[in-house]
Formats: structure tokens, sequence, C-alpha cells
């Protein structure tokens, strides 16, 4: 029997291999001890508005703070992860005043949900169809890139595919932290990996980085303080108090990554999915806050930008210009202060004040 499940496990090495994975590894679906901070941190607010973190079964327990909650016959989570880096500056390097920023992982061709998941159903399908038949029969398997109850980076941390960082990002020694990962749910008791050791040491870049204060404690993220939240998660408008933390980000936030050590030498990937779109790294302010519905819907269609919508970047590109010291946006701020979307309108007008504040 032993044997036989090692094999199990060498299929799914390959498979994830064959399908592109950079890492893969397994995790046992047992409550790992980070799990116990979960709670908390809903009980705490720090979800925000992302009211799907605190669903809860019929028993009323948080959904996600245990397998055992939402998928009891689990034994074992099969984590994979790629790479989404390319070669481009990092959101630090760049200072150009007209241009914003939209985060690494966003330039994609495809919306990472897709490419990431087409792979995974790959190794879910081999894991299915290439175990031996006595291991078959009541074998069930699961697939979730994000939207499954499961807080992917505690497992990924106990496949041993890297480790959570102070940043809370789940980083490779060799690969850095960009990285996506999938998990697939499995009924088969695989013999996990080893837990990845945490190698952040004394390091606290991440946390001395963050404009916005979002990393509370290491390890803790307040999301309604982060600008990944604030950019695209969050509905209407933002808090005043946190607008000029956002500098030139419009789209997502990477300087808590950026800034860690173990990205300084993060490899390229060369999947086709993941490589940036013409006009998205570090994209003209102007050319985002004037975008019509169609050339939205154009430059957009199969990217994970959609996520903020139309109304949702232009208000982020109005805050941008607001922090861009430039005066040349007053004329498109007056336009966008017109907008019928309130929180674009109210935005712009934010920005106006602010940059008639830096003139003086
Ligand atoms: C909600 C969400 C967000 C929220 C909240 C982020 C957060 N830190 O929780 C927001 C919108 C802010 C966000 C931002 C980003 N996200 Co996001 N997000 C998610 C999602 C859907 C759920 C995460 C979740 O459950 N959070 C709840 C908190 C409590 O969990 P956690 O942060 O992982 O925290 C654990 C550890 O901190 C741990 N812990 C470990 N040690 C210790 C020690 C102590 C003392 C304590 C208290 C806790 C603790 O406890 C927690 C578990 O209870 C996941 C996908 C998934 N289903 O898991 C993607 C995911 C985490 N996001 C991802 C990405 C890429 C991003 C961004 C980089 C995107 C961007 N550039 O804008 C940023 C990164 C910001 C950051 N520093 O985390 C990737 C991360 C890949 C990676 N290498 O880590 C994921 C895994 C999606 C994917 N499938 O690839 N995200
Ligand atoms: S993504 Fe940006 S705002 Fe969020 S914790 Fe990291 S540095 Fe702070
Ligand atoms: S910047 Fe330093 S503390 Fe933060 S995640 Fe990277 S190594 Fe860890």
């Amino acid at each position: 029997m032993a044997n036989r499940i090692s094999d199990v496990k060498a299929i799914i090495k390959r498979a994830a291999e064959q399908a592109g994975f950079d890492l893969s590894g397994v995790a046992p679906a047992t409550d790992a001890a980070e799990l116990e901070h979960f709670p908390a941190w809903i009980a705490a607010g720090h979800a925000g508005e992302m009211k799907y973190l605190e669903a809860r079964n019929d028993s009323g327990d948080l959904k996600r703070a245990s397998l055992a909650n939402v998928a009891p016959w689990a034994r074992s989570v099969v984590v994979c992860a790629i790479n989404y880096n390319t070669d481009h500056p990092y959101s630090t390097q760049v200072h150009d005043s007209d241009r914003g920023w939209i985060s690494r992982y966003a330039w994609s061709r495809e919306d990472y949900h897709d490419a990431v998941l087409r792979r995974l159903k790959q190794v879910e399908a081999a894991l299915t169809q290439e175990v031996p038949a006595d291991l078959q029969s009541g074998l069930t398997t699961r697939s979730y890139v994000d939207t499954g109850p499961v807080v992917e980076r505690v497992f990924a941390k106990y496949s041993g595919v890297g480790w959570t960082g102070k940043n809370t990002c789940l980083i490779n020694q060799k690969k850095g932290s960009w990285l996506f990962l999938g998990v697939i749910l499995t009924s088969l008791e695989l013999e996990p990996d080893l837990p990845a050791p945490d190698r952040c040491g004394s390091c606290t870049r991440c946390i001395d980085a963050c404009p916005t204060d979002a990393i509370l404690a290491p390890y803790q993220l307040d999301s309604n303080k982060c600008i990944a939240y604030l950019t695209i998660e969050k509905r209407g408008s933002i808090p005043e108090d946190l607008r000029a933390g956002m500098g030139h980000h419009v789209f997502g936030c990477d300087i808590c990554q950026d800034v860690c050590p173990w990205n300084r030498k993060a490899p390229a990937s060369t999947a086709p999915e993941f490589q940036a779109r013409p006009g998205l790294v570090n994209p003209a302010l102007a050319w985002l806050a004037e975008m019509s519905v169609e050339e939205f819907r154009e430059t957009f269609r199969g990217s994970p930008i959609r996520r903020t919508k139309r109304a949702g970047l232009r208000r982020n590109a109005a805050i941008a210009m607001g922090n861009s010291g430039e005066q040349k946006f007053l004329p498109t701020l007056d336009r966008l202060a017109a907008d019928e979307d309130e929180a674009v309108a109210e935005s712009a007008r934010w920005a106006k004040a602010r940059l008639r504040k830096s003139a003086q």
C-alpha cells in the first residue's frame, strides 16, 4: 500500500511539472496552527467588505477556519505554484509622475484564475485517471484557485512549496514570491512533504516599506488598510486618510514584495499567459482616467483588472493624479469631478484640492 501511495505522489509531481507548474507539494488536510488565527482575524474586521471570507457552514463555523468544516472527506491537499514574474521593473524602481502602477500579477494576457485552474485540472485529471483502480473507489477531489473556502497559503507552507513571509505572502527560497497558488483537495491519504522553514529572520523590510501600515505585525495584514484591497475590492469611496499612501498605485500593490530580498533574483516566467499586455506596465494616468466604456472592455477583456470595474479604475487613477504633484492633470480632474459615478467625482475633487495645495 505504502508504495502505491508514493506512486500516486510521483504521478502528481510529474503531472504538475508537465502542466507547467514550477513547484508542487502535498500537505495534510489537518488544521495547522496558523489556522487558529483565522477566526480572530475575521473578528477583528480585517477582512473589510470581503464578506465571502466570513462564510459559515450550517453549524455556524467559519468555513475557512478548518477543512473539516467544508470538506470533511479531505485527507490531503496538493499545492501547485506557478511563477508569474516577468522581466520588468519593480514599482519601487519607477518614479514617472505621469504614470501609475498596475500590480505585476494583473499585467497578464489571461486572468490567472483561468490560466492556473486549467493547469490544475490537468493535474487533477492525472490524479483521478492514473491512480491504481483499488484507490479510485470513493476518490473525491476538488480543485481551487482562490475561490474555494481554503486559506491556500497555510497549506502551501505545509506542502513545502514555501514559507509565509511577514508580509503574509508565500515565498520560495529559489523562486521568490511572484507565485500563483492552486490547491487540489483529495480524499487520498498521501504522504505529506516537510513544511518549508521560515527564512525571514530579523528582516522587517516589508513592514517598514508598507505606505499605509497595513502589516500590523509580522504575518498579520489588515485588508482595510492594504492598497491591494482599496484599489481592487473596495467599492465606493476610499477613506481619505489612506489616499496619500496609495501613491501611484491604481490596481493592486507590490511594494511589500518588491522590497523583499527573496525577490531580488526572482526568475522570469516563460508562460505565454503571464507575459505583460502592451501598455499595462507603468501605464499613463491620463489614459486610464479617461478610458471610454468601449476601450475599457477591449483593453481588459479576460484580464483580472475587470474586477475593479471602469469606475474603480478611474477612481484610483484620479487619486494617483492627486498624489502626482502634476498640475497638468487639473483639466482632466475637472472633467472627472463632474462624473456621474459619485466615487469618481468625489475622488477627483479630493485630487484637485491636493494638487492645488502641493502647488502652494
Ligand atoms: C482575500 C485575499 C486577499 C486580500 C487579503 C490578503 C491577506 N493577506 O489576507 C487582499 C485583497 C488584501 C489581497 C492582496 C493580495 N493578494 Co490575495 N488573496 C486573498 C485570498 C482570496 C484569501 C486570503 C485569505 O484567506 N486571507 C485571510 C488571512 C487571515 O490569511 P493569510 O493572509 O493567508 O494569513 C495567514 C498567515 O498570515 C497565518 N500566519 C502565519 N504565521 C502567523 C503568525 C501569527 C502570529 C499570526 C497572527 C498569523 C500567522 O495566519 C493566517 C491564516 O489564519 C487568497 C486565495 C486563497 N483562497 O487563499 C489570495 C492570495 C493570498 N492572494 C494572492 C496575491 C497574488 C495577492 C497580491 C500580491 C495581489 C496584488 N499584487 O495586489 C496581494 C498581496 C498582499 C499581501 N501582502 O498579502 C495570492 C498569493 C500568492 C503568494 N505568493 O502568496 C493568493 C494565494 C491567490 C492565489 N491563488 O495565488 N488578497
Ligand atoms: S500590498 Fe502594499 S499596502 Fe498591502 S501590505 Fe503590501 S505594501 Fe502594504
Ligand atoms: S521583506 Fe523580509 S520580512 Fe518581509 S517577507 Fe521578505 S524576507 Fe520576510
